[in-house]
């Protein structure tokens, strides 16, 4: 994405946006919050202050980031380390807290102190369930204050908060497609060469859990070669578990039709090439998710597990909205698939499977992104609300 100049801050004159992030665990969070920052900043020219808890997972994404600095400029965008000692800054027009991470109580006054109020929104984790469009936008009154927030909910439909998909991405990846320079640089970034043509290209980012084991011995065992990149996440301890050794990005394990190599874990931009690169792609959590929906490619997700089950029922309901179009023996291929790999271990049979219906898949992946494509995108969609609160 290309970058929008920044200048510097001045305490009398508060961005565009506030946005506030806090990392629970792993890298979704700052995963959404440093997409929309950029997305707000690059294409809509706006002035945007990031708030985030824990700039050190924060370089893991953009390397440039600096983990000691309070206040540092990247990509257009003011980042700011979110310490428990607030400082006393203006609010900006708009204030984004994601996924109810809780804002500053002082912050939340200063808020209150303005005329007229900031416009305050929640973002909240996507969903594809049908509640969703009914929450989607619901006012929440301060209990003391005189401010209200709102509940922006992202999914799947015109009636809910959207994707995050940035302008130029449909253009980027067919360029990507299209450029052998392009897909060599990806593979000399990574450190490997590419494998043989009639191999197939697999990346994997999962959370640590047995079935792994399982996923990676149906592939040795598979008629067709597999190269299975993975970069550096989660997973790792699961896949040194079933190689017998110890692992580092660069190290290679090969068994069977299985050649693994282990990558180190990529630039946000860059992960998006790995997963144009590949032609499956197995993601996790909310923003791989959604990336590999716009890589146009056959997928597996894992889902984030929630208390009281409540991913079973996320997962159900995507695999409704994704499922319904394709024919009975595909949808139970790869629904069978999926939930084994989310909540039981994995059967070689199942594998066949789901890898017998990636011709279908690959058109079906196609076709979903494009439908997709078609509604407007999360952040335009957040600033019509915004536009529309004034
Ligand atoms: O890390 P995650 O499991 O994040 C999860 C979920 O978002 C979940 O909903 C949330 O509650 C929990 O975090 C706290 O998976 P996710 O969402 O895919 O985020 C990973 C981010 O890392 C995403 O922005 C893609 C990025 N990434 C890279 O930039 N480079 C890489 O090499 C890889 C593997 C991922």
């Amino acid at each position: 994405m290309p970058s929008a100049p920044l200048a510097p801050p001045q305490s009398s004159c508060p961005p565009d946006w506030d946005l506030f992030c806090r990392v629970i665990d792993n890298l979704g969070d700052i995963g959404v919050c440093w997409r929309l920052a950029r997305q707000l900043a690059a294409e809509h020219g706006l002035r945007v202050r990031l708030w985030v808890d824990a700039l050190d997972s924060f370089r893991l994404l953009c390397p440039t980031v600096s983990a000691e600095l309070s206040i540092q400029h990247r990509q257009g965008v003011e980042i700011r380390r979110w310490a428990l000692d607030f400082p006393e800054v203006s609010p900006a027009a708009a204030v984004l807290e994601t996924f109810a991470c809780h804002l500053p109580e002082s912050f939340v006054e200063r808020m209150a102190a303005q005329s007229p109020p900031p416009v305050w929104i929640n973002l909240d984790y996507l969903s594809a369930e049908e509640w969703v469009s009914d929450w989607h936008a619901l006012p929440s009154p301060h209990p003391r204050l005189p401010l209200v927030k709102h509940f922006f909910f992202p999914g799947f439909t015109r009636t809910t908060g959207g994707l995050l998909r940035e302008r130029d991405l449909p253009t980027r990846r067919q360029e990507f497609a299209g450029s052998a320079a392009q897909q060599l640089a990806l593979w000399n970034d990574i450190g490997f060469a590419p494998p043989p043509a009639d191999t197939l290209l697999v990346s994997l980012f999962a959370y640590d859990k047995p079935a792994i084991s399982d996923l990676l011995a149906a592939w040795e065992a598979s008629p067709a070669p597999i190269c299975c990149l993975a970069p550096l996440a989660g997973a790792l301890p699961a896949i040194e578990a079933h190689a017998g050794k110890a692992l580092r990005a660069g190290d290679r394990f090969r068994r069977g039709a299985l050649d693994l190599r282990i990558l180190p874990f990529l630039e946000q931009s860059r992960y998006d090439e790995l997963l144009w690169l590949c032609e499956l792609n197995f993601v996790r959590g909310e923003d791989s998710f959604v990336r590999a929906q716009w890589a146009a490619r056959p997928m597996v997700w894992q889902i984030y597990p929630q208390q009281d089950e409540a991913h079973r029922r996320k997962l159900d309901a995507f695999l409704r909205r994704y499922c319904a179009d394709l024919p009975v023996s595909t949808a139970s291929a790869l629904g069978d698939l999926w939930r084994a790999w989310n909540f039981e271990r994995v059967t070689t049979m199942q594998w066949k499977s789901f890898a017998a219906s990636l011709g279908i898949l690959r058109q079906h992946a196609r076709h979903w992104a494009g439908e997709l494509a078609r509604q407007d995108d999360l952040c335009s969609r957040l600033l019509c609300f915004k536009a529309s609160q004034l």
